[in-house]
This record gives structure tokens, sequence and C-alpha cells, in this order.
């Protein structure tokens, strides 16, 4: 399809969805909602943060822990820091909260598609039921061999000094992306944002880090509608349509309950208006 046709195309939803923000059809047609999370969403479950000042990089520095070329230098230090996060993430206090919960929901109620992506490498999400998930930047309970390849649970500390079940090497390293390193599931969240997305939502994410901190961006410039959910203003705050600042725990069910209420009330309305076709 020719440029000058894509971009009427494109032109054309804009329109549509800018007018009427977050209506866009009813039933199968219900918008396509991209959901970005980071480690703001998991404050209230107990975990820290990375760049308040009681988060992780007050404590250690990111280039001593987070980068190929600290795990070069200091493997040990590296592995002490994702074992210690491994461990706590294992702690029973640490529980999904009423946000990773209602991000369950409206994926399982939504009528349009949906799609987590979160930037946190804990497992809460998954905890709390969520079926439409990807981990961007790797998984803390997973491993990674250095010499096959393979990604395989793990689940406590002492990754230093474990095998790989596939090929035995002692060659594990954290199935967590670094700094400088190429994030995952990348043309998988790209086709999203580009072509399925009309509500793009962030939530407890600082949108300091990149390609992630793109992503509203490249969701707006497809005709998606923005939505900021985050304790306070962000550097990015200005780019959204929409900014609403507190607690997770409150945004994020309030938010849900709203998309819900809305675009399941259309899709019965939608019913409610075809007239049933009697074979
Ligand atoms: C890459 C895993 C090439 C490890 C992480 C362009 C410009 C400038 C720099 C770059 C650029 N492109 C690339 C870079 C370099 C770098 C980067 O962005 N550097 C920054 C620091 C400037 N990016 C990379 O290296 C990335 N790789 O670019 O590869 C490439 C390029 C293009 C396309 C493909 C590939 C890889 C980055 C991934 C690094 N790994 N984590 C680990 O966990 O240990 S990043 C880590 O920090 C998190 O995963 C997260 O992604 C990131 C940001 O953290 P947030 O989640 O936002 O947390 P933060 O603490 O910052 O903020 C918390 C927010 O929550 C706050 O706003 C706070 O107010 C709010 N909050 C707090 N409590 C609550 C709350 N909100 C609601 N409720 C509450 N209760």
């Amino acid at each position: 399809m020719d440029q000058q046709k894509q971009q009427s195309r494109a032109q054309g939803r804009q329109e549509d969805r800018r007018e009427t923000p977050g209506i866009v059809g009813p039933g199968s047609n219900a918008p396509g909602l991209v959901i970005l999370t980071g480690a703001g969403i998991s404050r209230e479950s107990g975990l820290a943060t990375f760049r308040d000042p009681d988060g992780l990089w007050a404590k250690v520095r990111v280039e001593d822990v987070a980068t190929p070329q600290a795990f070069a230098r200091d493997p040990a230090r590296v592995q002490a820091f994702y074992d210690a996060r491994r461990v706590q993430l294992r702690d029973p206090a640490i529980q999904p909260n009423a946000a990773h919960h209602a991000l369950a929901h409206l994926a399982r109620e939504h009528p349009g598609p949906v799609l987590v992506v979160t930037q946190n490498v804990d497992d809460l999400h998954e905890r709390a039921g969520q079926s439409r998930l990807l981990h961007m930047h790797g998984e803390l309970a997973k491993a990674r061999c250095l010499n096959c390849n393979e990604v395989s649970p793990f689940e406590r500390a002492g990754l230093a000094g474990a095998s790989c079940p596939a090929c035995s090497a002692k060659a594990l390293r954290p199935h967590v992306v670094w700094f400088g390193e190429m994030p995952l599931h990348m043309d998988e969240i790209e086709c999203w944002l580009t072509s399925s997305c009309s509500l793009f939502v962030a939530v407890g994410t600082s949108g300091q880090v990149h390609p992630a901190a793109g992503f509203a961006e490249t969701a707006r410039a497809h005709g998606a509608r923005t939505l900021e959910l985050n304790l306070e203003p962000t550097e990015l705050t200005r780019s959204f349509d929409e900014a609403r600042h507190g607690p997770a725990t409150e945004l994020v069910p309030a938010w849900v309950d709203e998309v819900i209420r809305l675009h399941v009330a259309l899709a019965t309305d939608e019913q409610a208006a075809t007239p049933a076709t009697h074979d």
C-alpha cells in the first residue's frame, strides 16, 4: 500500500479516535489496549523501584550490577545482587496488589485485544493471573545459559554455582535485560503499538529508560489515545493525552472499572442493535 494511502488511512483512523477518546466502536471492534507497567506498580507490594529516593539505584550503581560489562568484571557481585532480589521475591509478604489483579481482570473481561508489556522482572502480574503479558526486560525467576542459551526456571539464590538443566554447563546468568542489551519481544510490541492499539496506558514508570520510554509516542503517532497512571508527574507527562496521579492500587482498579463498564455496555448495545439472523 503506497505511502499516501497509508497516511490517509492512519489520518482517517486518527480523526475518529481523537474526537471520541476511548470510544472506538463496541463489541468485536472494541479498542485494542496496550498497558506498559514499571516498578511503580509493584511498589505497594513491597518491591523497591529504581529511581525513587529509596530505590535500588540509590543503594547500588547501575554500572556495577546491571550491565554486561559489570558481569564480565565482577560476576559474583552481579549474581549476589540478583540472588538477593530473587530471594526477596519469594518472601510470602510480597504478593500481587490490587493493580496487578485489576489488569488481570481487564484482560479477562475486555471485549477487545489487550496486551500488558512489563519492564518489571518480578512475577507479580503472573501471580495475579495475568494471561496477556510480555516481559520486555526479562524475568528474575529465570536463568539463561551462556553455553547453550537455554532459558530455565530458577527460583532461589546460588545461580553462580548452578548447572544448566539442558547442557549441565555452570554458565548461568540472570535472564534479565541489562543496559546496552536488546530488550525482548520488540517486534511483537512494535506490531501492537503500530496496528492494534487504540488506547496506550503507562502505569508506574518514570519513562526514563528506552526503548520503553518511546512507546507512548509510537502508539500516539499511530492514532492511539495515551494515558499516564503514576504516583507523581514524570518527564513524559506532558506528552500524554491524559494523566492521573496517585497510588497504582487506587488508579488502576478505577480505570479498569471505567473501561469495562464502557465497552461491555457498548458491546451489549451492539448485540441488541444487530438484528438476529434466523437461519
Ligand atoms: C537498548 C532489568 C538497544 C534489569 C532494566 C535513547 C536515549 C537515551 C538512552 C538510550 C536510548 N536508547 C537506549 C539507551 C540506553 C538505555 C537507557 O535508556 N538508558 C537510560 C538510563 C538513559 N537503554 C538500554 O540500554 C536498553 N537497551 O536500548 O538496546 C536498542 C535500542 C532500540 C531498540 C532496541 C534496542 C535496555 C534497558 C533495560 C535495562 N534493564 N531492568 C533489572 O531489573 O535489574 S531497566 C529498569 O529501569 C526497569 O526494568 C525499567 O525498565 C527501567 C525504568 O524503571 P521504572 O520501571 O520506570 O522505575 P523507576 O524507579 O524509574 O520509576 C518508578 C515510577 O513509579 C516513578 O515515576 C514513581 O513516581 C512511580 N511510583 C512509585 N510508587 C508508585 C508509583 N506509581 C504508582 N503507584 C505507586 N505506588
